[in-house]
């Protein structure tokens, strides 16, 4: 136990064993919190949250609590309540202290007691609330519980000074209230929440807990407290029909089709339904948990969608005896579908742990879709022709391609060395130096090809009206004036033909201006990146440059200084700086675009290896770059509206 920990009012006998015990117990969090929370960024901070609110999800699920309170308060602590039976505070047999203190100060303590009922439900890494508690600058647990409100603080990591204590009559309140600030010490780089991401993961558990009732407000700014209340009776159907909202996307049919199956004390359901657009949306959960590369759920309803679709298209002869097979990509052209299984035990595999392993929740899903699915169509005929005769149109537009990709291949084959002619190439080859830009127009381009260093910078401008890939399919990428020469400047081809041992340049970096044309190519070159060259941005590729926006100099007689200011906050900086040395005259120049800068600057400033800031693109990124696409390039006008409303600061000159 530390000293500065010690309550000099406190009798030496409450100094006892079980405390030293809890204290080399979550030792190990501290020491390596990236061990089990993944890391100490913003992705780690947001996930105590998840891992609080996970074990108020598992008292809803088991049926004792209707509703979860989600509060971030001012100084950005969060408060969780529920009002369930409330943590266990009776004295544990075996650690000779109040269980809740258990729960809060040892490692995997979840589950140890109270019974069969209460599960740690967990987010990625399932590790429960002492490790919230050991990554805590103080955390503050109440329980209403058998008439009383019973109360402990915890201090620097689950320290504490006295032990579970009644504090007050509960006046027939039940339920736990966790309230807790992130330990600045180790989130070093920010402890403050984003809204969005935890809307965004509150919401999703809504939808996969349906029924459940969550209120998450952000009361951080007291003028303007936000409020959302996140219960969907219709569960994860609610979902699928959330998302055609946001991306706008027309549904096929008017209803989602819902399928749930069990065996044993696994569960399986499915929601899907087809849309106007031509992307696949397939989204996996297993106990709750997003399984983002997929696994043995997410295989069993794929095979089952493919063969069923086959068999009720053969069946009713709308697909004839001599005409080739739908496949996989065909029938999830333009699908929308979430997949939520729940085991007792899931095995997480892969390097992110990404993937469900569980083999047996392959034939759970796959029986279930097989079986269910081909009632629903036979049940529903005409929604089934529609959804057919779309997978057999899927199916003519891949056979277009792939000739059209055949012609593109012969005639790149005719022309040998065909890099683009807009391309200015660099002189060596090793991929660990090389790097291309992407730059913005023409005048642009001119600079970056003066300021460049040849050996191993290569330039590409980009022109031109943009491509509505949205729309597009992928046969209309080939030939398309914008999306080729980068294509072919980069050598790996794309979709199920890329590779990424062809790939000339070992950082991509795209440079365009501040402003909407920028924020237009930026989102279109990662849109395009993430659905036909993903490769790239899971290998940590992509990049985007960070010209200044300022300059800010000082003159005095014949001598000027200066520096270069990313944001206007660093502009004010800077120039109170100067300001606070005294005499000399102050000149602000403001770039509107990379154009204005000569070759040196542009130099010294974006694209030096020495001085330059680059912001390396990862994969949530992209798939964000990929929604704004979707609704900026899509049919509606909702969904376009509501995301410039949001972010009229940015794109406040769009045409609507
Ligand atoms: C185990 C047993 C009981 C309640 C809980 C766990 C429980 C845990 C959490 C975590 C957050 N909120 C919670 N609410 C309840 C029931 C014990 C009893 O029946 O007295």
């Amino acid at each position: 136990m530390n000293e500065n920990n010690m309550n000099v009012n406190a009798p030496e006998v409450d100094y006892d064993e079980n405390q030293i015990q809890v204290l080399e117990g979550l030792d190990p969090v501290r020491k390596r919190p990236g061990m089990y929370i993944g890391s100490t960024g913003p992705k780690g901070l947001h996930h105590l949250v998840y891992e609080i609110v996970d074990n108020a999800i598992d008292e809803a699920l088991a049926g004792y609590c209707s509703e979860i309170k989600v509060n971030i308060l001012p100084n950005d602590i969060i408060e969780v309540s529920d009002n369930g039976r409330g943590i266990p505070v009776g004295i544990h047999p075996k650690e000779g202290i109040s269980a809740a203190t258990v729960v809060y100060t040892v490692l995997h303590a979840g589950g140890k007691f109270g019974g069969g009922g209460y599960k740690v439900a967990g987010g990625l890494h399932g590790v429960g609330a002492s490790v919230v508690n050991a990554l805590s600058e103080w955390l503050e647990l109440t329980v209403y519980k058998d008439g009383e409100i019973h109360f402990q603080r915890f201090e620097n990591g689950g320290h504490y000074d006295e032990p579970m204590k009644v504090i007050g009559k509960a006046d027939g309140r039940t339920g736990t209230t966790v309230k807790f600030k992130a330990d600045p010490t180790i989130f070093t780089e920010t402890t403050v929440y984003d809204y969005e991401i935890l809307l965004k993961r509150l919401r999703e558990q809504a939808f996969l807990n349906g029924g459940i009732r969550i209120v998450f407000s952000d009361l951080r700014n007291e003028a303007e407290p936000v409020s959302e209340v996140l219960h969907y009776e219709g569960g994860i159907r609610q979902f699928v029909e959330h998302i055609h909202r946001v991306k706008g996307y027309e549904p096929l049919s008017d209803s989602v089709i819902y399928l749930s199956g069990s065996k044993g004390d696994m569960t399986a359901e499915v929601a899907l339904m087809w849309n106007d657009s031509y992307n696949e949306d397939v989204r996996s959960f297993a106990n709750n948990i997003h399984t983002t590369d997929g696994g043995s759920h997410e295989n069993g309803f794929k095979n089952a969608l493919t063969k069923v679709l086959n068999e009720y298209g053969k069946k009713f002869n709308l697909i004839k005896d001599n005409q080739e097979k739908l496949i996989g990509d065909d029938v999830r052209e333009g699908l929308t579908a979430i997949i939520s299984v729940k085991l007792t035990n899931c095995e997480f595999e892969g390097q992110t742990k990404g993937r469900l392993g569980n083999p047996e929740a392959r034939p759970l899903v796959e029986n279930m879709v097989t079986e269910r699915l081909m009632e629903y169509l036979e049940e529903n005929p005409n929604e089934a022709r529609l959804i057919v005769d779309k997978t057999i149109n899927a199916q003519k537009a891949r056979e277009a391609a792939k000739k059209a990709r055949e012609t593109a291949r012969r005639k790149s084959a005719m022309d040998s060395a065909s890099l683009p002619g807009k391309l200015t190439d660099c002189y060596d080859k090793d991929t660990s130096l090389t790097e291309l830009y992407i730059v913005e127009g023409d005048s642009a381009g001119g600079t970056a090809k003066s300021g460049r260093n040849a050996r191993y910078q290569a330039i590409l401008p980009l022109w031109g009206k943009m491509l509505n890939v949205e729309k597009a399919r992928i046969d209309k990428v080939y030939g398309n004036e914008k999306l080729m020469p980068v294509v072919a400047a980069l050598g790996t081809s794309i979709g199920d033909d890329f590779n990424i041992e062809k790939l000339r340049y070992g950082k991509i970096v795209i440079m365009s201006d501040a402003d909407v044309d920028g924020f237009h190519i930026r989102t279109l070159m990662l849109t395009f990146f993430f659905r036909y060259m993903r490769e790239l941005i899971t290998n940590g590729n992509i990049y985007i440059a960070q010209p200044p926006l300022f300059k800010v100099a000082k003159r005095k007689g014949k001598k000027e200084t200066y520096k270069y200011a990313f944001s206007e906050e660093e502009r004010d900086r800077y120039t109170r700086e100067f300001e606070a040395e005294g005499d000399g005259v102050i000149n602000i120049q403001r770039y509107k675009g990379l154009g204005e800068m000569d070759p040196e600057q542009l130099w010294e400033t974006t694209m030096n290896p020495a001085t330059r800031i680059m912001l390396r693109v990862n994969i949530e990124d992209a798939a964000k770059a990929d929604e704004t696409f979707s609704i900026l390039m899509g049919d509606k006008v909702e969904p376009r509206k509501e995301f410039i409303e949001k972010n009229a600061g940015y794109v406040k000159d769009l045409d609507v």
